[in-house]
């Protein structure tokens, strides 16, 4: 495997609408995050990533794009992103933008030229189909729930496909005239200095075609989208034309969104010369999810957990770099997922820092994770601005969950949870607004603020900055970033352990992922203990004992 530049960095999601609002909108903005990066560059931070910023309706938050060549005036100025652009080059940072271009947004002029002239070039770059009997539409069911196909505005008989929600019409790929304008699109930002991307819902561009209907798998007669990805083949011809016409020649450092993809074809994805720099590992995300609903999740213990970790690792490490996640602006927050309920605490927290972010591949923390922000808790449905839980809650409340049941669910598994804002202080609104936030700020930022933080040595946000300096020094980087991946005690309940390995050196990560004390076997002498969240563990010659949720990296002989 080639060696790549980006491999030795920390990257970092940014949600703007909920970072930093500069202005008392309520909303968080560019000036705001040009802001903040001395702090990122201060807890170690090379690339960021910010969730999308386009002109948009924000239906589904930007994800929804109606200009992909301009700011929406919410966020700021073309000359604020130039000014962000200029001032991370001179720290040494790297920006990513989202690129959304599975879909954009019903109110995108491509879109609107569409139906007002469906026949035309623009009736083109999406799928359309003609029909007076709607009945005749494939039964697909889309992501934000109901079917994938919505009239046309002005025609009684076309319908137009969305994967997402009815506000984010699919952009047809097949066309050759729809790929030259995202190209140019994509080359005009990175000509304007751009680092890179991460790829959203990339998976989804390439579609089983002719349209046909699946064997439905809930009781409203639909399929989910999903089940045609299996059937689409030949996506890799338009990720590879997308390389080599935008990527390859700008040296740009992308990352897919991919779920869902084929195993067979990750060396196509991430090998040396794949599509992608990277891609994000989601097995622990999607672990326990049920077709049916989230009423019917299952919950994710530390023993399933861990066997994510180690299958993806395995995976992904014989073909490329992966990156690696415990939440993003679409998953619960990481200490409130991978943390059984009940025990989240600094000490949990930082046991779980260090097990994801020790293995191999590029670690990514999303915005407030490192102050191990956590959960919202909502009282009523009311509260919710997430369009996926709202879709969740009416298919649970259908299914007979009551209202408190369906509302725990949306605790455990809404978008809201990772999309209130970032708690920077203790004063009003949490230092993130002089005015009224768009989302409520979580009631818990009096105890969980970086302001804190900063200052108490012993925070989840000093054990982040101790990581990211551990995985970037001197005597240890080479085996943390490059060294192999071993598990160690694989079978034993509620331990998480692995050793990283380079020929000169062997670090042992272990983790004790429960209440109670353990006592471990150790695999030969220990050198030195490198780094605990607890208070130094009492070893001998051929055992460790462990506090409850300890962790520790030690540096064998
Ligand atoms: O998410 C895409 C996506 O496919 C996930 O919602 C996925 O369906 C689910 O987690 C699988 O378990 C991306 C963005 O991250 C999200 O915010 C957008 O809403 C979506 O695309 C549409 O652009």
């Amino acid at each position: 495997m080639i060696r790549q530049w980006w491999n030795e960095k920390v990257a970092y999601q940014i949600y703007p609408k909920s970072f930093c609002d500069s202005d008392g909108d309520g909303i968080g903005d560019l000036q705001g995050i040009i802001s903040k990066l001395d702090y990122l560059r201060d807890l170690g931070v090379d690339i960021v990533w910010l969730s999308p910023i386009y002109v948009s309706p924000l239906a589904d938050q930007g994800y929804d794009i109606a200009d992909y060549y301009n700011i929406d005036p919410r966020f700021g100025t073309m000359n604020d992103m130039d000014e962000l652009l200029r001032e991370a080059h001179k720290r040494d940072m790297y920006i990513l933008m989202d690129l959304v271009i599975n879909h954009c947004s019903d109110e995108h002029e491509w879109f609107r030229k569409a139906a007002e002239d469906p026949d035309g070039k623009y009736g083109k770059y999406f799928y359309l189909e003609r029909t007076d009997d709607p009945s005749t539409l494939c039964n697909w069911r889309s992501y934000f729930g109901g079917s994938v196909w919505d009239k046309l505005p002005g025609h009684d008989d076309i319908y137009y496909l969305h994967l997402f929600h009815k506000k984010q019409p699919d952009l047809n790929w097949e066309n050759p005239e729809l790929r030259e304008d995202v190209y140019k699109m994509i080359n005009w930002w990175l000509d304007r200095g751009l680092d890179g991307f991460r790829l959203d819902a990339i998976i989804n561009i390439k579609k089983a075609l002719p349209f046909r209907n699946y064997p439905a798998d809930r009781d409203d007669n639909m399929a989910s989208c999903t089940r045609m990805l299996e059937d689409a083949i030949g996506i890799g011809d338009f990720l590879g034309e997308m390389r080599d016409r935008c990527f390859k020649p700008h040296n740009a450092f992308t990352v897919g969104e991919v779920f869902n993809q084929k195993d067979e074809e990750l060396p196509e994805f991430i090998g040396d010369n794949g599509y992608f720099s990277s891609m994000f590992d989601f097995a622990e995300t999607i672990f326990g999810q049920s077709r049916n609903g989230w009423q019917e999740n299952v919950d994710i213990t530390p023993d399933d957990y861990k066997s994510c970790v180690f299958t993806a690792q395995e995976k992904f490490n014989k073909v490329g770099f992966v990156s690696n996640i415990i939440e993003n602006h679409d998953e619960p927050r990481g200490v409130c997922r991978y943390i059984p309920e009940g025990d989240q605490s600094v000490v949990s927290k930082k046991m779980l820092a260090t097990v994801y972010f020790l293995i191999k591949g590029l670690p990514w923390i999303y915005q407030g994770q490192e102050l191990g922000m956590e959960n919202l808790k909502i009282s009523s449905i009311e509260e919710v601005d997430d369009i996926s839980s709202i879709d969740s809650y009416k298919v649970a409340r259908a299914q007979g969950v009551s209202d408190a049941d369906a509302l725990h669910m949306i605790e455990k598994y809404g978008r809201d949870n990772a999309r209130t804002p970032f708690q920077w202080d203790s004063s009003e609104n949490a230092g993130f607004t002089t005015g009224t936030p768009w989302l409520r700020v979580n009631p818990n930022y009096t105890e969980i603020n970086l302001a804190d933080e900063k200052d108490d040595a012993d925070s989840v946000f000093n054990y982040y900055r101790s990581l990211i300096c551990l995985r970037k020094s001197e005597e240890y980087a080479e085996t943390l970033v490059h060294g192999d991946l071993t598990p160690y005690l694989e079978d034993m309940h509620n331990v998480m352990a692995y050793y990283r390995k380079t020929k000169d050196q062997t670090l042992l990560i272990m983790a004790n992922y429960q209440n109670e004390p353990q006592k471990l076997p150790l695999p030969g002498s220990v050198k030195k203990v490198v780094l605990t969240n607890t208070s130094d563990p009492s070893f001998t010659e051929t055992e460790i004992t462990l506090d409850g949720y300890q962790a520790v990296v030690l540096e064998m002989k």
